[in-house]
């Protein structure tokens, strides 16, 4: 195998990027560890610590092979610092410095902005682990137990990759950065997270996978972006994320398509076939769809605000400088500069939705946005086929993008999620139809009791068609009294 791909097991800190040989990087890390591993315990999974998961460890960065499967505590599991391969004579693919050689150190004139995207990126990975805590005790079976898991620790190992760049690149500062991740706390008054969906709680598990399904979305748009940059060890570091990053979202979408067709299937073999008669729906023990549907609304609006401003500078001085591009630049045919085009943006004018053209460099983030809905749009098209196989008439949607926004052109306005500007009164009032009412919590909250015998599932939910690893539907992915 070339030179790199293997992970170095020999050290604290596995890793592919030559730790051994690098002492000042590997004492910083080493002497971050122990936080890391307190934060973990206290503010990772709660009441797991000591369970032996099924889990996946990378032992090589090969696509064709990265991944080992077996039995780890949580606490021990080998998070690393894992870069995909470098590529020989690497271009800065986008900006003003466009076919420059990438750059292996950090450009002076741009560390400020190289480090605050470094630590946006850095403090979604344990707010997400943080709001995902509790999930543990209400699995509905140890398949999504293991998958919850999977999940937390690689949203950790994601924290590491981020703080082996800050420590390596950014000295001192850097250090200070890597403690104040593990200080900052999901919903905490005085410091909470950064970004505003990372402050909010995942009560449920039908939130999780919802969170799962749009919010780690953005995370693989924001790395996809990210993966384009100049700066050569982000660029890497995120390509390997990424690989990562598709289990989380299979477990997302995978997760609500097992709810809808546990759902149908418990309609049917009951002879209930109006979706919105909920009373009966949830006498059987199951989800509705239109609750479904007022969680989509809720997890897409909260994402969505994630993209940040749809017209930003911070956006264009990141492109203009080479740090960070479009979603698959390097598939698009442009110049990669963009100075005299316009892109299309969507905005609030007199009281109406209308699009506009924009400076491309300035609706980066719109752009980013958009692909985001066109990549989402095909998960929801596979939750209504499961629907219409059931022979059921209610068909799930994305809310319009401007319905129950808190950042950008749409923060302003009452937007129903039909795309209808409204008047605060009357969408107050017709709030609850819109978005998860506290009925729907009480009633989600009845439901969410554990099933922990090997191959149990909970009423309302269907097994996955296929295990994890290819085991049988009775593995024990969990081993919780060990
Ligand atoms: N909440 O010019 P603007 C993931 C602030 S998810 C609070 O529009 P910009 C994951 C903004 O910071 C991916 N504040 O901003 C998923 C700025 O404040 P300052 C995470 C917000 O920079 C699941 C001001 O408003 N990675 O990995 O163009 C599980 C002006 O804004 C918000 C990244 O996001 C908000 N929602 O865009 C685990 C990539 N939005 O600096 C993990 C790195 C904006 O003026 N981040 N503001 O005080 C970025 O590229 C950009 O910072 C953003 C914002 C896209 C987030
Ligand atoms: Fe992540
Ligand atoms: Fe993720």
């Amino acid at each position: 195998m070339p030179d790199g791909l293997n992970v170095d097991y020999d050290g604290l800190i596995p890793n592919n990027v030559g730790l051994a040989g690098d002492a000042r990087v590997r004492k910083a890390l080493e002497t971050w560890h122990p936080g890391y591993i307190d934060w973990w315990k206290v503010r990772g999974p709660d009441g797991f610590n000591d369970a032996l998961v099924y889990l996946r460890t990378a032992v090589s960065v090969d696509p064709s092979g990265w991944a080992k499967f077996g039995f780890v505590r949580m606490p021990d599991y080998k998070w690393g610092i894992l870069l995909a391969p470098a590529v020989e004579d690497r271009r800065i693919p986008f900006g003003r410095h466009r076919g420059e050689p990438a750059w292996q150190e950090v450009p002076g004139e741009y560390r400020a902005m190289l480090r605050r995207l470094l630590v946006i990126q850095g403090d979604t990975e344990p707010a997400s682990v943080e709001q995902q805590r509790h999930l543990g005790a209400t699995a509905p079976s140890l398949y999504d137990l293991r998958n919850l898991f999977q999940v937390n620790v690689e949203e950790g190992r994601h924290l590491w990759a981020m703080v082996y760049l800050l420590q390596k690149y950014f000295g001192a500062d850097g250090r200070e950065e890597a403690e104040e991740l593990l200080r900052r706390s999901s919903g905490d008054q005085d410091t909470p997270r950064m970004l505003g969906a990372f402050n909010e709680a995942t009560p449920d598990w039908l939130s999780f996978f919802m969170f799962t399904t749009f919010t780690d979305r953005d995370g693989k748009m924001q790395l996809e972006a990210l993966a384009q940059s100049g700066f050569d060890p982000l660029s890497r570091t995120c390509r390997f994320m990424l690989t990562e990053e598709a289990h989380h979202m299979f477990v997302g979408e995978s997760g609500v398509g097992r709810i809808i067709a546990r759902t149908c299937e418990a309609m049917r073999d009951a002879g209930i076939d109006d979706p919105t008669d909920i009373a009966a729906v949830r006498r059987l023990g199951v989800i509705d769809l239109p609750l479904i549907q007022r969680k989509i609304n809720l997890h897409f609006s909260l994402t969505l605000d994630l993209f940040g401003n749809e017209i930003s500078t911070n956006a264009a001085n990141a492109f203009n400088a080479g740090l960070k591009g479009r979603f698959r630049e390097h598939t698009l045919t442009d110049d990669h500069q963009l100075a005299g085009d316009t892109y299309p943006v969507l905005r609030l004018i007199d009281g109406a939705v209308v699009r506009e053209d924009v400076p491309a460099l300035s609706s980066l983030n719109m752009r980013l946005r958009d692909d985001f809905v066109d990549d989402t749009q095909g998960g929801v098209g596979r939750w209504n086929k499961i629907i219409a196989r059931h022979g059921l008439d209610f068909r799930l949607a994305l809310p319009h993008v401007g319905f129950n926004r808190r950042i950008g052109e749409f923060a302003r306005a009452q937007i129903d999620p039909a795309g209808h500007i409204m008047g605060a009164a009357s969408w107050q009032a017709a709030r609850d139809d819109f978005l998860p009412t506290a009925a729907d919590g009480d009633y989600l909250a009845t439901l969410m009791r554990p099933v922990r015998e090997p191959g149990g599932f909970a009423g309302w939910i269907a097994p996955p068609r296929l295990g994890i690893d290819n085991k049988p539907g009775d593995f024990e992915y969990v081993k919780i009294h060990d």
